[in-house]
Protein backbone atom coordinates (compact mmCIF):
# COMPACT_ATOMS: atom_id res chain seq x y z
CA UNK A 1 0.00 0.00 0.00
CA UNK A 2 2.77 2.47 0.55
CA UNK A 3 5.74 0.77 -0.54
CA UNK A 4 6.52 1.58 -4.42
CA UNK A 5 8.61 -1.74 -5.15
CA UNK A 6 8.86 -5.23 -3.52
CA UNK A 7 12.69 -4.13 -2.43
CA UNK A 8 13.99 -3.98 1.08
CA UNK A 9 16.67 -1.43 1.48
CA UNK A 10 19.37 -2.48 4.63
CA UNK A 11 20.69 0.10 6.91
CA UNK A 12 23.79 -1.51 8.54
CA UNK A 13 24.62 0.61 11.97
CA UNK A 14 27.45 -0.69 14.02
CA UNK A 15 27.06 1.32 16.92
CA UNK A 16 27.32 1.16 20.51
CA UNK A 17 27.45 4.70 21.56
CA UNK A 18 24.48 5.22 23.58
CA UNK A 19 25.20 2.70 25.83
CA UNK A 20 28.40 1.20 27.95
CA UNK A 21 28.59 -2.18 26.58
CA UNK A 22 31.36 -3.10 23.79
CA UNK A 23 30.44 -5.48 20.95
CA UNK A 24 26.31 -4.44 20.19
CA UNK A 25 28.58 -2.27 17.09
CA UNK A 26 28.83 -6.04 15.79
CA UNK A 27 25.52 -6.90 15.79
CA UNK A 28 24.89 -6.30 11.76
CA UNK A 29 27.40 -7.85 10.82
CA UNK A 30 26.76 -10.88 12.57
CA UNK A 31 23.47 -11.12 11.17
CA UNK A 32 24.41 -10.09 7.46
CA UNK A 33 27.07 -12.92 8.04
CA UNK A 34 24.78 -15.57 8.98
CA UNK A 35 22.90 -15.29 5.68
CA UNK A 36 20.07 -12.47 6.60
CA UNK A 37 20.40 -11.30 2.77
CA UNK A 38 19.41 -14.83 1.25
CA UNK A 39 16.73 -15.27 3.90
CA UNK A 40 14.90 -11.95 2.42
CA UNK A 41 15.70 -12.91 -1.02
CA UNK A 42 14.17 -16.66 -0.75
CA UNK A 43 10.83 -14.34 0.72
CA UNK A 44 10.60 -12.70 -3.25
CA UNK A 45 12.19 -9.49 -2.04
CA UNK A 46 14.40 -7.90 -3.73
CA UNK A 47 17.38 -6.31 -1.54
CA UNK A 48 19.10 -2.70 -1.99
CA UNK A 49 22.07 -3.08 0.12
CA UNK A 50 25.89 -1.77 -1.16
CA UNK A 51 27.47 -4.79 1.18
CA UNK A 52 28.67 -5.03 4.55
CA UNK A 53 32.09 -2.63 4.02
CA UNK A 54 29.52 0.05 3.65
CA UNK A 55 27.33 -0.10 7.01
CA UNK A 56 26.86 3.37 7.73
CA UNK A 57 30.53 4.33 9.07
CA UNK A 58 32.94 5.69 11.43
CA UNK A 59 31.53 5.58 14.61
CA UNK A 60 34.03 7.71 16.30
CA UNK A 61 33.61 11.22 17.24
CA UNK A 62 36.05 13.56 15.52
CA UNK A 63 36.58 16.06 18.45
CA UNK A 64 36.42 16.14 22.56
CA UNK A 65 32.63 14.93 22.95
CA UNK A 66 32.06 15.65 27.14
CA UNK A 67 29.33 15.13 28.45
CA UNK A 68 26.30 17.48 27.98
CA UNK A 69 24.44 17.51 31.30
CA UNK A 70 23.98 13.89 32.27
CA UNK A 71 23.74 12.90 28.46
CA UNK A 72 27.21 10.64 27.34
CA UNK A 73 28.28 11.07 23.96
CA UNK A 74 26.24 13.12 22.87
CA UNK A 75 27.86 14.83 19.95
CA UNK A 76 28.28 10.99 18.60
CA UNK A 77 25.31 9.94 18.91
CA UNK A 78 23.79 12.99 17.35
CA UNK A 79 26.02 12.87 14.30
CA UNK A 80 25.86 9.03 13.83
CA UNK A 81 21.91 9.51 13.96
CA UNK A 82 21.92 12.08 11.17
CA UNK A 83 23.81 9.87 8.85
CA UNK A 84 21.39 7.39 9.81
CA UNK A 85 17.94 9.27 9.01
CA UNK A 86 19.36 10.21 5.59
CA UNK A 87 20.39 6.55 4.88
CA UNK A 88 16.78 5.32 5.79
CA UNK A 89 15.00 8.07 4.21
CA UNK A 90 17.04 7.45 0.88
CA UNK A 91 15.25 3.92 1.27
CA UNK A 92 11.78 4.92 2.51
CA UNK A 93 11.88 7.84 0.06
CA UNK A 94 12.03 5.69 -2.84
CA UNK A 95 9.37 3.53 -1.44
CA UNK A 96 11.38 0.69 -0.47
CA UNK A 97 10.80 -1.15 2.85
CA UNK A 98 13.55 -0.24 5.34
CA UNK A 99 15.32 -2.61 7.60
CA UNK A 100 17.93 -1.03 10.09
CA UNK A 101 20.22 -3.65 11.69
CA UNK A 102 21.61 -2.33 15.53
CA UNK A 103 23.50 -1.51 17.03
CA UNK A 104 22.30 0.06 19.85
CA UNK A 105 18.91 1.96 20.04
CA UNK A 106 19.59 5.52 20.71
CA UNK A 107 19.81 4.75 16.40
CA UNK A 108 16.03 4.51 16.64
CA UNK A 109 16.47 8.63 16.62
CA UNK A 110 18.01 8.40 13.20
CA UNK A 111 15.54 5.51 11.51
CA UNK A 112 12.01 6.95 12.68
CA UNK A 113 13.44 10.43 11.63
CA UNK A 114 13.87 8.87 8.36
CA UNK A 115 11.28 7.21 8.16
CA UNK A 116 8.52 9.57 8.89
CA UNK A 117 10.31 12.75 6.63
CA UNK A 118 9.02 10.04 3.71
CA UNK A 119 5.92 8.61 5.15
CA UNK A 120 4.39 11.82 7.54
CA UNK A 121 1.57 9.60 8.72
CA UNK A 122 3.38 6.70 9.88
CA UNK A 123 2.77 4.95 13.72
CA UNK A 124 5.47 4.06 15.56
CA UNK A 125 5.47 0.67 17.01
CA UNK A 126 7.88 0.33 20.16
CA UNK A 127 8.50 -3.86 21.20
CA UNK A 128 10.90 -3.41 23.92
CA UNK A 129 11.74 -4.40 27.87
CA UNK A 130 12.34 -0.57 28.29
CA UNK A 131 10.17 2.60 27.08
CA UNK A 132 13.16 4.15 26.19
CA UNK A 133 11.40 7.69 26.53
CA UNK A 134 13.95 9.31 29.36
CA UNK A 135 14.26 12.62 28.31
CA UNK A 136 18.06 14.59 28.91
CA UNK A 137 16.24 16.06 32.47
CA UNK A 138 15.06 12.32 33.53
CA UNK A 139 17.35 10.02 32.61
CA UNK A 140 18.90 7.87 35.42
CA UNK A 141 22.21 6.72 33.26
CA UNK A 142 22.97 9.35 30.62
CA UNK A 143 23.21 6.52 28.61
CA UNK A 144 21.19 7.68 24.95
CA UNK A 145 19.99 3.90 24.29
CA UNK A 146 17.28 4.77 26.75
CA UNK A 147 16.45 8.46 25.42
CA UNK A 148 15.40 8.28 22.07
CA UNK A 149 11.82 8.69 21.95
CA UNK A 150 11.71 11.52 23.77
CA UNK A 151 14.08 13.47 21.13
CA UNK A 152 11.19 11.96 18.52
CA UNK A 153 8.40 13.50 20.48
CA UNK A 154 10.13 16.87 21.17
CA UNK A 155 9.27 16.50 25.07
CA UNK A 156 10.57 19.22 27.77
CA UNK A 157 14.46 19.29 27.38
CA UNK A 158 15.13 18.28 24.02
CA UNK A 159 14.32 21.13 22.27
CA UNK A 160 16.78 22.97 19.66
CA UNK A 161 16.68 25.37 22.15
CA UNK A 162 17.75 23.25 25.03
CA UNK A 163 20.46 21.33 23.29
CA UNK A 164 21.17 22.52 19.92
CA UNK A 165 23.77 19.55 19.36
CA UNK A 166 20.34 17.52 18.52
CA UNK A 167 18.92 20.15 16.82
CA UNK A 168 18.37 18.93 13.18
CA UNK A 169 15.76 16.00 15.20
CA UNK A 170 12.23 17.06 14.24
CA UNK A 171 9.53 16.45 16.60
CA UNK A 172 7.37 14.45 14.16
CA UNK A 173 6.17 11.72 16.79
CA UNK A 174 2.98 12.08 18.09
CA UNK A 175 1.66 10.80 21.12
CA UNK A 176 -1.21 9.00 19.97
CA UNK A 177 0.70 7.55 17.15
CA UNK A 178 2.96 5.52 19.87
CA UNK A 179 1.95 2.21 20.91
CA UNK A 180 4.50 -0.20 23.19
CA UNK A 181 4.56 -3.51 23.90
CA UNK A 182 6.60 -5.87 26.02
CA UNK A 183 7.53 -3.24 28.48
CA UNK A 184 8.85 -4.48 32.04
CA UNK A 185 11.66 -1.81 32.97
CA UNK A 186 10.56 1.56 33.15
CA UNK A 187 11.83 4.72 34.93
CA UNK A 188 9.83 7.00 37.71
CA UNK A 189 10.38 9.65 35.15
CA UNK A 190 9.37 7.67 31.96
CA UNK A 191 6.43 6.71 34.13
CA UNK A 192 5.46 10.04 34.63
CA UNK A 193 6.05 10.68 31.13
CA UNK A 194 3.50 7.99 29.83
CA UNK A 195 0.64 9.11 31.88
CA UNK A 196 1.19 12.46 31.03
CA UNK A 197 0.86 12.26 27.22
CA UNK A 198 -1.37 9.16 27.59
CA UNK A 199 0.83 6.63 25.85
CA UNK A 200 -0.84 3.61 24.76
CA UNK A 201 1.93 1.11 26.89
CA UNK A 202 1.20 -2.73 26.98
CA UNK A 203 3.24 -4.25 29.51
CA UNK A 204 4.46 -8.02 29.92
CA UNK A 205 1.14 -8.28 32.70
CA UNK A 206 -1.23 -7.33 29.18
CA UNK A 207 0.23 -10.03 26.95
CA UNK A 208 0.18 -12.39 30.14
CA UNK A 209 -3.24 -11.14 30.97
CA UNK A 210 -4.60 -11.09 27.30
CA UNK A 211 -2.21 -12.94 24.95
CA UNK A 212 -0.08 -11.57 22.49
CA UNK A 213 -2.68 -11.42 19.66
CA UNK A 214 -5.64 -9.56 21.94
CA UNK A 215 -2.40 -7.20 22.48
CA UNK A 216 -1.39 -6.78 19.51
CA UNK A 217 -4.95 -6.25 17.95
CA UNK A 218 -5.60 -3.70 20.38
CA UNK A 219 -1.93 -1.88 19.55
CA UNK A 220 -2.80 -1.35 15.70
CA UNK A 221 -6.70 -0.15 16.68
CA UNK A 222 -5.20 2.09 18.43
CA UNK A 223 -2.98 3.49 16.19
CA UNK A 224 -5.12 2.84 13.35
CA UNK A 225 -4.74 -0.21 10.52
CA UNK A 226 -4.64 2.25 7.65
CA UNK A 227 -1.45 4.31 7.95
CA UNK A 228 2.10 3.25 7.41
CA UNK A 229 3.98 1.23 10.46
CA UNK A 230 7.93 1.44 11.45
CA UNK A 231 8.47 -1.51 13.70
CA UNK A 232 11.66 -0.91 16.19
CA UNK A 233 11.87 -4.10 17.28
CA UNK A 234 14.70 -4.03 20.62
CA UNK A 235 15.92 -7.56 21.11
CA UNK A 236 15.47 -7.38 25.00
CA UNK A 237 11.81 -7.44 24.57
CA UNK A 238 12.79 -11.03 24.79
CA UNK A 239 12.63 -13.38 27.65
CA UNK A 240 16.95 -13.50 28.51
CA UNK A 241 16.26 -17.06 27.91
CA UNK A 242 15.32 -16.88 24.18
CA UNK A 243 17.27 -13.66 23.58
CA UNK A 244 20.35 -13.90 26.00
CA UNK A 245 23.22 -11.69 24.01
CA UNK A 246 22.02 -8.29 24.80
CA UNK A 247 23.02 -5.68 26.94
CA UNK A 248 20.14 -5.09 29.47
CA UNK A 249 18.00 -8.25 29.71
CA UNK A 250 15.24 -8.48 31.90
CA UNK A 251 13.79 -11.19 32.64
CA UNK A 252 10.23 -11.85 32.56
CA UNK A 253 9.98 -11.36 28.60
CA UNK A 254 8.06 -12.62 25.17
CA UNK A 255 8.40 -16.29 24.50
CA UNK A 256 9.96 -16.81 20.90
CA UNK A 257 6.64 -17.81 19.52
CA UNK A 258 4.81 -14.20 20.86
CA UNK A 259 7.49 -11.84 19.30
CA UNK A 260 7.15 -13.96 16.23
CA UNK A 261 3.53 -13.49 16.55
CA UNK A 262 3.56 -9.62 17.08
CA UNK A 263 5.83 -9.13 13.77
CA UNK A 264 3.55 -11.62 11.46
CA UNK A 265 0.73 -9.94 12.82
CA UNK A 266 2.14 -6.06 11.68
CA UNK A 267 3.46 -7.92 8.41
CA UNK A 268 -0.19 -9.41 7.83
CA UNK A 269 -1.40 -5.90 7.74
CA UNK A 270 0.81 -4.78 4.68
CA UNK A 271 1.38 -1.09 6.38
CA UNK A 272 4.72 -2.06 7.38
CA UNK A 273 7.71 0.29 5.59
CA UNK A 274 10.80 0.22 7.97
CA UNK A 275 11.90 -2.15 10.62
CA UNK A 276 14.59 -1.63 13.33
CA UNK A 277 15.99 -5.24 14.57
CA UNK A 278 18.29 -3.32 17.51
CA UNK A 279 20.59 -4.18 20.72
CA UNK A 280 21.92 -8.08 19.75
CA UNK A 281 25.06 -7.91 21.37
CA UNK A 282 27.25 -10.69 20.53
CA UNK A 283 30.15 -10.28 22.95
CA UNK A 284 27.68 -10.97 25.82
CA UNK A 285 27.33 -14.86 26.20
CA UNK A 286 27.23 -17.42 28.83
CA UNK A 287 26.91 -21.03 26.57
CA UNK A 288 27.99 -21.28 23.42
CA UNK A 289 24.83 -20.85 21.76
CA UNK A 290 24.00 -17.93 23.37
CA UNK A 291 24.69 -15.64 20.62
CA UNK A 292 23.86 -18.26 17.89
CA UNK A 293 20.43 -17.83 19.02
CA UNK A 294 19.84 -14.27 19.26
CA UNK A 295 21.21 -13.89 15.83
CA UNK A 296 18.84 -16.46 14.92
CA UNK A 297 15.74 -14.86 16.67
CA UNK A 298 16.68 -11.50 15.05
CA UNK A 299 16.75 -13.04 11.44
CA UNK A 300 13.36 -14.92 12.34
CA UNK A 301 11.89 -11.58 13.25
CA UNK A 302 13.40 -10.02 9.64
CA UNK A 303 11.41 -12.64 7.46
CA UNK A 304 8.61 -12.60 9.47
CA UNK A 305 8.22 -8.61 9.07
CA UNK A 306 8.94 -9.90 5.24
CA UNK A 307 5.44 -12.13 4.76
CA UNK A 308 6.90 -15.21 5.82
CA UNK A 309 4.60 -17.45 7.49
CA UNK A 310 4.35 -21.01 9.12
CA UNK A 311 2.40 -22.72 6.50
N1 LIG B 1 15.84 3.12 31.31
C1 LIG B 1 17.24 2.93 31.49
C2 LIG B 1 18.04 4.16 31.13
O1 LIG B 1 17.53 5.12 30.66
C3 LIG B 1 17.73 1.75 30.69
C4 LIG B 1 17.15 1.68 29.29
C5 LIG B 1 18.09 1.36 28.24
N2 LIG B 1 18.14 -0.08 27.90
C6 LIG B 1 17.78 -0.51 26.70
N3 LIG B 1 16.87 0.18 26.00
N4 LIG B 1 18.21 -1.54 26.22
O2 LIG B 1 15.80 -0.46 25.49
O3 LIG B 1 19.23 4.18 31.32
MN1 LIG C 1 31.21 -13.05 12.68
MN1 LIG D 1 15.39 -0.22 23.49
MN1 LIG E 1 15.43 -2.49 25.81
Amino acid sequence: KFLKSHTVGIVGCPFSGGQPRAGVDTGPLELIESGLVQDIEALGWKVDFAGADTLVSPLVADGPDPDIGKLKKPRLVSNVNKQVAERVYKHAGAGELTVTLGGDHSLAMGTVSGTFKAHPDAALIWIDAHADINTPLTTPSGNLHGCPVSFLMGLPGTSKEEIPEFGWIEPVLKANRLVYIGLRDIDEGERKILKENNIKSFTMHHVDRYGIGKVVDMALDHVGRDRPIHLSFDVDAFDPAVAPSTGTAVRGGLQWREGLCAVEMIAETGNLVSLDIMEINPSISSTDNDVKQTVDVGRALVRAALGETLL
